[in-house]
Protein backbone atom coordinates (compact mmCIF):
# COMPACT_ATOMS: atom_id res chain seq x y z
CA UNK A 1 0.00 0.00 0.00
CA UNK A 2 1.47 3.40 -0.89
CA UNK A 3 2.13 5.60 2.37
CA UNK A 4 -0.36 8.08 2.27
CA UNK A 5 0.06 9.81 5.64
CA UNK A 6 -1.02 10.09 8.64
CA UNK A 7 1.92 13.14 8.70
CA UNK A 8 2.46 15.32 10.99
CA UNK A 9 3.18 18.96 8.84
CA UNK A 10 0.93 17.69 5.68
CA UNK A 11 -2.64 16.65 4.92
CA UNK A 12 -2.96 14.79 2.35
CA UNK A 13 -6.36 13.93 0.46
CA UNK A 14 -7.23 11.78 -2.87
CA UNK A 15 -9.75 12.15 -4.72
CA UNK A 16 -10.69 11.16 -8.01
CA UNK A 17 -7.54 10.59 -9.47
CA UNK A 18 -5.92 14.27 -7.82
CA UNK A 19 -4.36 14.22 -4.59
CA UNK A 20 -3.82 17.41 -2.72
CA UNK A 21 -0.80 17.89 -0.52
CA UNK A 22 -1.24 21.11 1.89
CA UNK A 23 1.85 22.18 3.79
CA UNK A 24 0.91 22.53 7.17
CA UNK A 25 3.01 24.71 9.51
CA UNK A 26 0.55 27.33 10.32
CA UNK A 27 2.45 29.46 12.99
CA UNK A 28 5.33 29.09 10.75
CA UNK A 29 3.49 30.13 7.88
CA UNK A 30 4.13 26.82 6.66
CA UNK A 31 7.96 26.99 6.69
CA UNK A 32 10.01 24.45 5.74
CA UNK A 33 12.28 22.28 8.43
CA UNK A 34 13.87 18.72 8.11
CA UNK A 35 10.45 17.30 9.33
CA UNK A 36 8.36 18.52 6.59
CA UNK A 37 11.45 17.46 4.61
CA UNK A 38 11.16 13.94 5.30
CA UNK A 39 7.23 13.98 5.00
CA UNK A 40 7.25 15.51 1.43
CA UNK A 41 9.68 12.44 0.57
CA UNK A 42 7.78 10.21 2.42
CA UNK A 43 3.98 11.50 0.59
CA UNK A 44 5.52 11.94 -2.90
CA UNK A 45 7.26 8.48 -2.75
CA UNK A 46 3.95 7.17 -1.88
CA UNK A 47 2.04 8.76 -4.57
CA UNK A 48 4.84 7.92 -7.33
CA UNK A 49 3.85 4.42 -6.84
CA UNK A 50 -0.11 5.15 -6.35
CA UNK A 51 -1.42 4.03 -9.80
CA UNK A 52 -4.87 5.63 -9.25
CA UNK A 53 -3.54 9.06 -8.54
CA UNK A 54 -3.05 11.12 -12.07
CA UNK A 55 -2.19 14.10 -11.10
CA UNK A 56 -1.27 16.32 -7.65
CA UNK A 57 -2.09 20.00 -6.20
CA UNK A 58 0.24 21.19 -3.60
CA UNK A 59 -0.43 23.96 -1.67
CA UNK A 60 -0.33 25.81 1.97
CA UNK A 61 -2.77 26.09 5.08
CA UNK A 62 -4.74 29.23 5.55
CA UNK A 63 -5.41 32.01 3.44
CA UNK A 64 -2.10 33.88 3.84
CA UNK A 65 0.93 31.71 2.86
CA UNK A 66 2.10 29.07 0.49
CA UNK A 67 5.10 28.69 1.92
CA UNK A 68 7.31 31.13 3.95
CA UNK A 69 10.88 29.61 2.85
CA UNK A 70 13.01 27.66 4.78
CA UNK A 71 12.58 27.11 8.76
CA UNK A 72 14.61 30.34 9.67
CA UNK A 73 15.36 29.07 12.92
CA UNK A 74 17.15 26.08 11.69
CA UNK A 75 19.07 27.42 9.70
CA UNK A 76 20.32 30.21 11.53
CA UNK A 77 22.07 27.05 13.35
CA UNK A 78 24.11 25.32 10.73
CA UNK A 79 27.85 25.71 10.08
CA UNK A 80 29.09 24.91 6.46
CA UNK A 81 28.81 21.60 6.33
CA UNK A 82 25.69 20.94 7.59
CA UNK A 83 24.62 23.61 5.25
CA UNK A 84 25.32 22.04 2.00
CA UNK A 85 24.07 18.87 3.03
CA UNK A 86 20.85 20.46 3.72
CA UNK A 87 20.79 22.39 0.69
CA UNK A 88 21.30 19.22 -1.36
CA UNK A 89 18.77 17.22 0.79
CA UNK A 90 16.45 19.61 0.07
CA UNK A 91 17.60 19.67 -3.27
CA UNK A 92 16.86 15.97 -3.84
CA UNK A 93 13.10 16.15 -2.20
CA UNK A 94 12.28 18.80 -4.83
CA UNK A 95 14.12 16.72 -7.73
CA UNK A 96 11.55 13.69 -6.14
CA UNK A 97 8.89 15.91 -6.86
CA UNK A 98 9.68 17.27 -10.71
CA UNK A 99 10.49 13.73 -11.48
CA UNK A 100 7.32 11.83 -9.56
CA UNK A 101 5.65 11.14 -13.22
CA UNK A 102 2.62 12.71 -12.39
CA UNK A 103 2.21 16.35 -13.17
CA UNK A 104 2.29 18.66 -10.28
CA UNK A 105 0.19 22.03 -9.95
CA UNK A 106 0.94 24.48 -7.51
CA UNK A 107 -1.81 26.51 -5.87
CA UNK A 108 0.19 29.51 -4.56
CA UNK A 109 -2.21 30.88 -1.83
CA UNK A 110 0.26 33.96 -0.46
CA UNK A 111 3.31 34.41 0.33
CA UNK A 112 5.92 31.89 -1.60
CA UNK A 113 9.56 32.87 -0.43
CA UNK A 114 12.64 31.96 -0.49
CA UNK A 115 12.13 27.50 -0.13
CA UNK A 116 8.73 28.30 -0.69
CA UNK A 117 9.26 29.58 -4.66
CA UNK A 118 11.68 26.62 -4.99
CA UNK A 119 8.84 24.14 -3.92
CA UNK A 120 6.80 25.59 -6.46
CA UNK A 121 9.62 25.86 -8.96
CA UNK A 122 9.85 21.96 -8.27
CA UNK A 123 5.98 22.00 -9.70
CA UNK A 124 4.86 21.43 -13.17
CA UNK A 125 2.17 24.48 -13.05
CA UNK A 126 2.14 27.12 -11.04
CA UNK A 127 -1.29 28.82 -10.51
CA UNK A 128 -1.61 31.95 -7.81
CA UNK A 129 -4.18 33.76 -5.95
CA UNK A 130 -4.25 37.68 -6.69
CA UNK A 131 -2.54 38.25 -2.92
CA UNK A 132 0.07 36.14 -3.33
CA UNK A 133 3.68 37.18 -3.39
CA UNK A 134 6.56 35.72 -4.56
CA UNK A 135 10.34 35.95 -4.31
CA UNK A 136 13.80 34.56 -3.54
CA UNK A 137 14.60 36.71 -0.11
CA UNK A 138 17.65 35.05 0.70
CA UNK A 139 20.01 37.72 -0.04
CA UNK A 140 18.27 39.56 2.69
CA UNK A 141 19.84 37.10 5.57
CA UNK A 142 23.23 36.77 3.76
CA UNK A 143 22.23 33.47 2.12
CA UNK A 144 21.59 32.53 -1.50
CA UNK A 145 18.83 30.16 -2.82
CA UNK A 146 19.63 26.56 -2.05
CA UNK A 147 16.67 24.66 -2.89
CA UNK A 148 17.11 24.90 -7.07
CA UNK A 149 15.86 28.60 -7.06
CA UNK A 150 19.13 29.85 -8.71
CA UNK A 151 18.96 27.20 -11.71
CA UNK A 152 15.35 26.97 -11.95
CA UNK A 153 14.11 30.40 -12.00
CA UNK A 154 16.73 31.28 -13.97
CA UNK A 155 15.38 28.57 -16.94
CA UNK A 156 11.78 29.71 -16.27
CA UNK A 157 12.06 32.97 -16.22
CA UNK A 158 15.47 33.89 -17.87
CA UNK A 159 18.52 35.21 -16.71
CA UNK A 160 17.80 38.87 -15.91
CA UNK A 161 14.73 38.43 -14.69
CA UNK A 162 16.04 35.79 -12.28
CA UNK A 163 18.84 37.51 -11.31
CA UNK A 164 16.94 40.61 -10.46
CA UNK A 165 14.53 38.46 -8.04
CA UNK A 166 17.70 37.18 -6.91
CA UNK A 167 19.77 39.88 -6.24
CA UNK A 168 17.39 42.09 -4.87
CA UNK A 169 15.78 39.60 -2.70
CA UNK A 170 12.35 41.43 -3.74
CA UNK A 171 9.06 40.02 -3.70
CA UNK A 172 6.78 40.36 -6.61
CA UNK A 173 2.70 40.51 -6.60
CA UNK A 174 0.86 38.00 -8.77
CA UNK A 175 0.61 40.21 -11.52
CA UNK A 176 4.02 40.47 -12.28
CA UNK A 177 4.53 36.96 -11.64
CA UNK A 178 2.17 36.09 -14.37
CA UNK A 179 3.38 38.92 -17.01
CA UNK A 180 6.97 37.40 -16.60
CA UNK A 181 5.71 33.19 -16.80
CA UNK A 182 6.34 32.82 -12.87
CA UNK A 183 3.01 31.44 -12.62
CA UNK A 184 0.64 30.87 -15.36
CA UNK A 185 -2.67 32.05 -13.89
CA UNK A 186 -3.73 34.26 -11.54
CA UNK A 187 -7.62 33.98 -9.57
CA UNK A 188 -8.88 35.23 -6.74
CA UNK A 189 -8.31 33.68 -3.79
CA UNK A 190 -11.68 32.65 -3.08
CA UNK A 191 -11.05 30.59 -6.54
CA UNK A 192 -8.05 29.08 -6.20
CA UNK A 193 -8.53 25.88 -4.76
CA UNK A 194 -11.07 25.53 -7.66
CA UNK A 195 -9.22 26.38 -10.73
CA UNK A 196 -6.49 24.37 -9.43
CA UNK A 197 -8.30 21.12 -8.84
CA UNK A 198 -9.96 22.15 -12.27
CA UNK A 199 -6.44 22.06 -13.94
CA UNK A 200 -5.34 19.01 -12.40
CA UNK A 201 -8.55 17.12 -12.97
CA UNK A 202 -8.14 17.85 -17.03
CA UNK A 203 -4.71 16.73 -17.10
CA UNK A 204 -5.31 13.42 -14.76
CA UNK A 205 -8.23 13.11 -17.67
CA UNK A 206 -5.15 12.47 -20.30
CA UNK A 207 -2.93 9.36 -20.84
CA UNK A 208 -0.62 8.86 -17.55
CA UNK A 209 2.31 7.78 -19.47
CA UNK A 210 1.94 10.17 -22.45
CA UNK A 211 1.70 12.45 -19.35
CA UNK A 212 5.07 10.86 -17.78
CA UNK A 213 6.88 10.91 -21.08
CA UNK A 214 5.88 14.22 -21.90
CA UNK A 215 7.21 15.78 -18.45
CA UNK A 216 10.79 13.66 -19.01
CA UNK A 217 10.41 15.14 -22.13
CA UNK A 218 10.71 18.50 -21.73
CA UNK A 219 12.97 18.42 -18.27
CA UNK A 220 15.24 16.40 -20.16
CA UNK A 221 15.45 18.33 -22.39
CA UNK A 222 15.72 22.02 -21.01
CA UNK A 223 19.54 21.94 -20.40
CA UNK A 224 20.55 20.05 -23.22
CA UNK A 225 21.55 21.51 -26.85
CA UNK A 226 18.28 21.19 -29.24
CA UNK A 227 19.55 18.38 -31.12
CA UNK A 228 19.41 16.01 -28.16
CA UNK A 229 16.40 16.98 -26.47
CA UNK A 230 14.98 16.86 -29.77
CA UNK A 231 16.40 13.02 -30.06
CA UNK A 232 15.42 12.36 -26.56
CA UNK A 233 11.53 13.49 -27.82
CA UNK A 234 11.81 11.52 -30.93
CA UNK A 235 12.69 7.97 -28.69
CA UNK A 236 10.04 9.29 -25.67
CA UNK A 237 7.55 9.51 -28.80
CA UNK A 238 8.28 6.16 -30.03
CA UNK A 239 8.20 4.58 -26.12
CA UNK A 240 4.15 5.72 -26.47
CA UNK A 241 3.31 3.60 -29.86
CA UNK A 242 4.51 0.78 -26.83
CA UNK A 243 1.25 1.43 -24.99
CA UNK A 244 -1.95 0.40 -24.75
CA UNK A 245 -3.36 3.88 -23.78
CA UNK A 246 -2.23 4.97 -27.07
CA UNK A 247 -3.76 2.43 -29.05
CA UNK A 248 -7.21 3.11 -27.05
CA UNK A 249 -6.87 7.25 -27.43
CA UNK A 250 -6.35 7.16 -31.74
CA UNK A 251 -9.49 4.35 -31.44
CA UNK A 252 -11.49 6.39 -29.36
CA UNK A 253 -10.54 9.58 -31.52
CA UNK A 254 -12.04 7.15 -35.06
CA UNK A 255 -14.95 5.66 -32.74
CA UNK A 256 -15.86 9.84 -32.41
CA UNK A 257 -15.96 8.33 -28.12
CA UNK A 258 -14.25 9.18 -25.43
CA UNK A 259 -10.91 7.56 -24.29
CA UNK A 260 -10.55 5.19 -21.33
CA UNK A 261 -6.88 5.35 -20.14
CA UNK A 262 -5.67 2.47 -17.45
CA UNK A 263 -1.79 3.92 -17.57
CA UNK A 264 -0.42 0.70 -19.64
N1 LIG B 1 11.00 30.40 9.04
C1 LIG B 1 10.58 30.32 10.31
N2 LIG B 1 9.51 31.02 10.80
C2 LIG B 1 8.88 31.85 9.94
C3 LIG B 1 9.28 31.98 8.59
C4 LIG B 1 10.39 31.21 8.15
N3 LIG B 1 10.83 31.23 6.87
N4 LIG B 1 8.46 32.87 7.99
C5 LIG B 1 7.57 33.29 8.94
N5 LIG B 1 7.83 32.66 10.11
C6 LIG B 1 7.11 32.83 11.39
C7 LIG B 1 7.42 34.18 12.04
O1 LIG B 1 8.64 34.12 12.75
C8 LIG B 1 6.21 34.37 12.93
O2 LIG B 1 6.38 33.57 14.08
P1 LIG B 1 5.95 34.18 15.54
O3 LIG B 1 4.46 34.44 15.40
O4 LIG B 1 6.30 33.07 16.46
O5 LIG B 1 6.74 35.44 15.72
C9 LIG B 1 5.08 33.74 12.11
O6 LIG B 1 5.72 32.89 11.14
C10 LIG B 1 4.25 34.78 11.35
O7 LIG B 1 5.12 35.56 10.58
P2 LIG B 1 5.23 37.17 10.69
O8 LIG B 1 4.76 37.63 12.03
O9 LIG B 1 6.61 37.58 10.27
O10 LIG B 1 4.16 37.58 9.59
P3 LIG B 1 4.12 38.95 8.76
O11 LIG B 1 2.78 38.99 8.10
O12 LIG B 1 4.53 40.12 9.61
O13 LIG B 1 5.24 38.77 7.64
C11 LIG B 1 6.49 37.55 5.96
C12 LIG B 1 5.12 37.76 6.67
C13 LIG B 1 6.82 38.80 5.13
C14 LIG B 1 6.34 36.34 5.04
C15 LIG B 1 7.57 37.31 7.04
O14 LIG B 1 7.13 36.28 7.91
C16 LIG B 1 8.90 36.92 6.48
O15 LIG B 1 9.62 37.75 5.96
N6 LIG B 1 9.26 35.61 6.59
C17 LIG B 1 10.56 35.12 6.17
C18 LIG B 1 10.62 35.01 4.67
C19 LIG B 1 12.00 34.56 4.24
O16 LIG B 1 12.98 35.23 4.42
N7 LIG B 1 12.03 33.36 3.61
C20 LIG B 1 13.26 32.81 3.11
C21 LIG B 1 13.89 31.96 4.14
S1 LIG B 1 15.50 31.43 3.63
C22 LIG B 1 15.20 30.18 2.56
O17 LIG B 1 14.09 29.85 2.23
C23 LIG B 1 16.42 29.48 2.08
C24 LIG B 1 16.10 28.29 1.15
C25 LIG B 1 17.37 27.55 0.79
C26 LIG B 1 17.94 26.83 1.99
C27 LIG B 1 19.06 25.94 1.63
C28 LIG B 1 19.41 24.98 2.76
C29 LIG B 1 20.62 25.35 3.56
Amino acid sequence: MPDHGPFENLHLAVSEGVATVTVTRPKALNALNAAVFDELERAFTGLREDAEVRAIVVTGSGDKAFVAGADIVELAELGPEAAQATSARGQGVFNLIERCGKPVVAAVNGFALGGGLELALACHVRVASDNARLGLPEVTLALIPGYGGTQRLARLVGVGRALEMVLTGDMIDAAAAERCGLVSRVVPQAELAATAMKIARRIASRGPVALRLAMTAVLDGVGAPLEAGLAREADLFGQCFATDDMREGTRAFLEKRKPTYRGT
